[in-house]
């Protein structure tokens, strides 16, 4: 009967691989801390963190959860847990202090002790090498990633990466969430370099797109037996009704928020659709043919999934101006995955494509992130047809207040419940067939969030300090690391 092959399309039919990557994400700024030290040069984060009212309570990665000095430590407690993969990412301006000169070897040395030490303990290291921080040096000379010139410093960067550690590191992400970070640097302002101009965020994203392509290309010569692939941060969109008008405008939001980032990376082209709405408004990339030569030819072994929640929309303001109403999405800065706030009217490619609304189906964070584990299997399933490459998680959690009781622990059912739901939604996925080869988790410890300081945490273990206060930085497990500890003892099997 029907509730029979429910139950065996489920819980029979498709295990977890045995080889299936458990594991858990960080990234250098912000847990490393020692943000001077041994020969490293600044990053954007390191003076853009110190410019007053940017981040929360003026927060910055000086100290962070001081991971480059208690690794050891942090690696006991992966150990403990029994994860499989450990996502972590290489600071550019500690390899390289300015960007494109003098390699540092001491910056080298930490990465591999770190790689090594994660081996010795059975986990597979998996290496981010552009999470955001920029050496200052090279926006300072160049402006960044709007300039070209930064792709040979980046390439000298990944070359000196993959010749050190080619025979230790399997997998590598090139760029974590360009989309975000391009967004948020040069559209929104929130994020550093704080540009507010969409034809240099257009610009910048291209040279984002020619730096990684470059980055897979040198890989797959230097390093045959690894795989590498960018982390984009996805959202699946949803039509607010069946309204065809309202379908159309999820095409279109599909279009410009996912097709354009992920069309260049697997097939090397940008999507014609939003290509054509750029090019009407003068605000379009320059791209000329050996562009596109190399994007064609620079493909990813696996797509780097981060996934935290999609978004709604329905028929653009202009054509349907009731749309303009109450029930319109309030957005929120320090959201990366805003798709169209509406205080951004002139110039905007997306205002008559479509109108970005709340969805009433989905409760929310205390941040006002959506919460959609099912949404998380649309994510994996849209993937998978439309691209067809193996999945690796690289990011998914969920951003809380954790309180810590008297006794030393932190009761974060909340986090069990949320992770759970999305693992079950994943195992679901691989069930239809996608390739789903790991997981990490945001975050293995708590860190510092970007814009929220250490109020709003995801670790499985929690560190003692807060914005105003580095306290201990003792290291606590939460409920939440013995909860997915049994996962990966259990394989998935009993989710
Ligand atoms: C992703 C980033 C991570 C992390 C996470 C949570 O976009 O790749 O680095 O910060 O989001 O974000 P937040 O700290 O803003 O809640």
């Amino acid at each position: 009967d029907g509730e029979r092959i429910i139950f065996m399309y489920y819980k029979e039919i498709d295990s977890f691989p045995e080889d299936f990557l458990w594991g858990a994400a960080s990234a250098a700024y912000q847990i490393e801390g020692a943000w001077n030290e041994d020969g490293k040069g600044p990053s954007i984060w390191d003076e853009f963190s110190k410019i007053e009212g940017k981040t929360f309570e003026g927060t910055n990665g000086e100290v962070a959860v001081d991971h480059y000095h208690r690794y050891k430590e942090d690696i006991s407690y992966m150990k403990e847990m029994g994860l499989k993969a450990y996502r972590f990412s290489v600071a550019w301006s500690r390899v390289i202090p300015d960007g494109e000169g003098e390699i540092n070897e001491k910056g080298l040395d930490f990465y591999e002790n770190l790689v090594d030490e994660l081996i010795k303990n059975g986990i597979e290291p998996v290496l981010t090498l552009y999470h955001w921080d920029m050496p200052q040096a090279l926006q300072d000379k160049y402006g960044g990633w709007e300039s070209r010139e930064v792709i040979p410093a980046f390439e000298k960067y990944c070359e000196a990466l993959f010749l050190r550690l080619r025979d230790k590191v399997k997998y590598w992400v090139t760029m974590n969430e360009q989309n975000v970070f391009t967004s948020l640097g040069y559209r929104w302002a929130a994020h550093p370099p704080a540009v507010t101009d969409l034809k240099r965020m257009y610009a910048a994203n291209h040279v984002v797109n020619l730096a990684n392509a470059t980055a897979i290309s040198l890989f797959h010569q230097l390093v045959p037996k690894g795989l590498i692939g960018p982390s984009y941060g996805y959202g699946p969109i949803y039509p607010l009704t069946a309204d065809p008008s309202d379908v159309l405008a999820a095409e279109n939001a599909e279009a410009f928020n996912n097709d354009w980032t992920l069309d260049v990376y697997c097939r090397g082209t940008y999507p014609k659709f939003v290509m054509k709405q750029l090019e009407h408004l003068g605000i379009a990339p320059q791209v000329t043919a050996e562009d596109s030569r190399l994007l064609t030819s620079a493909t990813p072994d696996f797509l780097g999934i981060n996934y935290y929640h999609g978004g709604t929309v329905q028929q653009n303001r202009i054509e349907k101006p009731e749309n303009q109403s109450s029930t319109e999405k309030n957005f929120s800065k320090t959201d990366p995955y805003l798709m169209q706030p509406k205080e951004e009217q002139a110039m905007s490619p997306e205002v008559p494509m479509f109108n970005g609304i709340e969805n009433p189906y989905l409760e929310k964070t205390k941040w006002g992130w959506e919460i959609d584990p099912v949404g998380f299997r649309v994510a994996l399933r849209r993937i998978q047809s439309r691209y067809d490459l193996p999945v690796f998680v690289t990011e998914n959690g969920l951003g809380a207040i954790d309180v810590l009781t008297e006794d030393k622990k932190i009761h974060d059912d909340y986090r069990i419940d949320y992770l759970n739901e999305h693992l079950v939604e994943m195992k679901k996925a691989i069930a239809d067939g996608v390739e789903v080869i790991g997981y990490c988790a945001w975050s293995f410890t708590d860190l510092l969030s970007w814009l929220n300081g250490y109020k709003k945490r995801y670790g499985f273990v929690y560190v003692d300090r807060d914005e105003h206060d580095e306290k201990t930085l003792e290291r606590i497990p939460k409920d939440s690391f013995y909860w997915y500890q049994q996962v990966i003892k259990e394989n998935g099997e009993n989710l």
